[in-house]
């Protein structure tokens, strides 16, 4: 009997109750990856928003270049159909009493970090995806906060008293997922994918917002006869591995919600790259040097930025039927130079014949050196103007912001002195 006793009273206290069979899901839970990705809402306007009180419940929209795009637009502004890299012109037209305002990257860097350094306080693994967002991987973390939502509505508490700054955060079992999640429920968002209801969440999703799938690749789907996940879903992994290769098959696992990636916290860097996919595809050199210089000039800031200088520039090159290729070039001396890239750049892409239009055209600098002093070896005065020219733009990107590049990208190519740049700027400012 009292064998009996204690069997029922283990029984009783075995007994699923609701609560406890939650915990036990909970708790097989933490034998599932857990990622939680979080994306700052409206980044760049709600920075200005925050230290402008004006400008609080504003349409806000970063970029004045009537020539330029949109970098950011507030979600006010967004009500008028404002988007980022839209036709500043546009822009005007649908919201004329928007407040358009130049940008201020270094001030936008400097709250990144302060977001960066308080995700990275709370979460153990975490990789920095771009100015404002950020993956974690927060397996295993349960005992130490509780369920995941728990630490994702922390960092967005101290993130807010921190910065005065909303973000979305989305939890799921990979990268992937996490990213639709955090998106799902914009701004000020905490949405959580579990396994069981990734389905419901892929029905539901646009292609073009599957990584991967830009412009060209859902015409070419649509041409297909394929416009939702669904429809991806309607023909087997091994048909899309046939149709379209490593593009197909990726495809497919995405649709399925499969992605294996880790989480790859922020060691250093390894090389800086910059590419664009063309409007339309060209075979038009004038058009791809542009791009080029563009790619260069970013780079060398983000170089300038982080320290770093390369000694290998490399060009890559897509063309109309997604073949591609890459030649790289090693120069003398690491550099960080905006022109020294451009011009390596240029001249592996003027060794190259173009047998066919360029869908996709990028600039890539690697093989970092640490060169913390210039060799004065040789006394360089082209390499001394370049630098003072590249510390110029620096300051004139800083100041006028990212909407003021197409005026700069003209001028580093015509300004033989820093004089000639800032006369140049003056003018284009002064609208001549
Ligand atoms: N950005 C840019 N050019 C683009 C897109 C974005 O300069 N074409 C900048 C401005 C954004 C910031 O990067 O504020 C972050 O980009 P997001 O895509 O996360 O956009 P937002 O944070 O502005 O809005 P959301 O709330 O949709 O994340
Ligand atoms: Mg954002």
């Amino acid at each position: 009997m009292r064998h009996s006793r204690k069997y029922d009273l283990t029984l009783g206290r075995a007994a699923p109750t609701i609560s406890s069979m939650d915990e036990s899901f909970e708790a097989v839970q933490d034998f599932i990856r857990v990622i939680l990705h979080l994306d700052m809402d409206a980044f760049f306007t709600s920075v200005e928003q925050v230290d402008d009180p004006l400008l609080q419940g504003k349409p806000v929209v970063i970029g004045q270049s009537l020539r330029g795009v949109a970098s950011a637009a507030s979600y006010e502004a967004r009500k008028y159909g404002i988007k980022s890299a839209m036709p500043i012109v546009q822009a005007k037209k649908l919201c004329p009493h928007a407040v358009f305002l130049p940008g201020r990257m270094a001030r936008y860097r400097e709250v990144s970090r302060q977001v960066m350094d308080i995700i990275r306080d709370l979460c153990p693994l975490v990789e920095q995806a771009s100015v404002d967002e950020a993956y974690a991987d927060i397996s295993g973390t349960r005992r130490l906060f509780g369920p995941p939502e728990n630490l994702a509505l922390r960092l967005k508490a101290e993130i807010l008293s921190a910065t005065g700054l909303t973000c979305s955060v989305g939890i799921a079992p990979n990268k992937f997922l996490a990213k639709i999640a955090s998106d799902w429920n914009k701004p000020d968002g905490l949405t959580r994918i579990r396994p069981i209801d990734a389905p419901a969440f892929l029905q539901a999703l646009p292609l073009g917002k599957i990584p991967g799938v830009g412009t060209h690749f859902k015409e070419e789907l649509r041409r297909m006869g394929v416009t939702t996940v669904p429809d991806v879903l309607a023909r087997p992994k091994a048909y899309w591995a046939e149709a379209l290769g490593k593009r197909g098959a990726f495809l497919h696992d995405r649709a399925c919600g499969i992605d294996d990636s880790s989480v790859v916290p922020g060691t250093d860097p390894k090389s800086c790259s910059a590419e664009n996919t063309l409007d339309k595809d060209t075979l038009d050199r004038a058009l791809l040097e542009r791009q080029l210089l563009i790619q260069a000039e970013r780079i060398g800031r983000e170089l300038r930025g982080i320290g770093k200088k390369g000694l290998t520039v490399t060009l890559k090159i897509k063309f109309h039927d997604f073949s591609a290729i890459t030649r790289s070039k090693t120069l003398h001396r690491p550099t960080d130079i905006t022109k020294e890239i451009f011009d390596a750049a240029r001249k592996l892409l003027a060794a190259e014949k173009l047998p066919q239009p360029v869908r996709l055209i990028g600039t890539g600098v690697s093989n970092f050196r640490l060169v913390q002093v210039e060799l004065p070896l040789m006394p360089d005065a082209t390499r001394k103007r370049s630098r003072k020219l590249d510390e110029t733009m620096d300051r004139i990107l800083d100041k006028f912001g990212s909407g003021s590049i197409a005026r700069a990208e003209t001028a580093i190519r015509d300004a033989d002195t820093v004089e000639d740049l800032l006369s140049q700027k003056n003018r284009t400012l002064n609208g001549q």
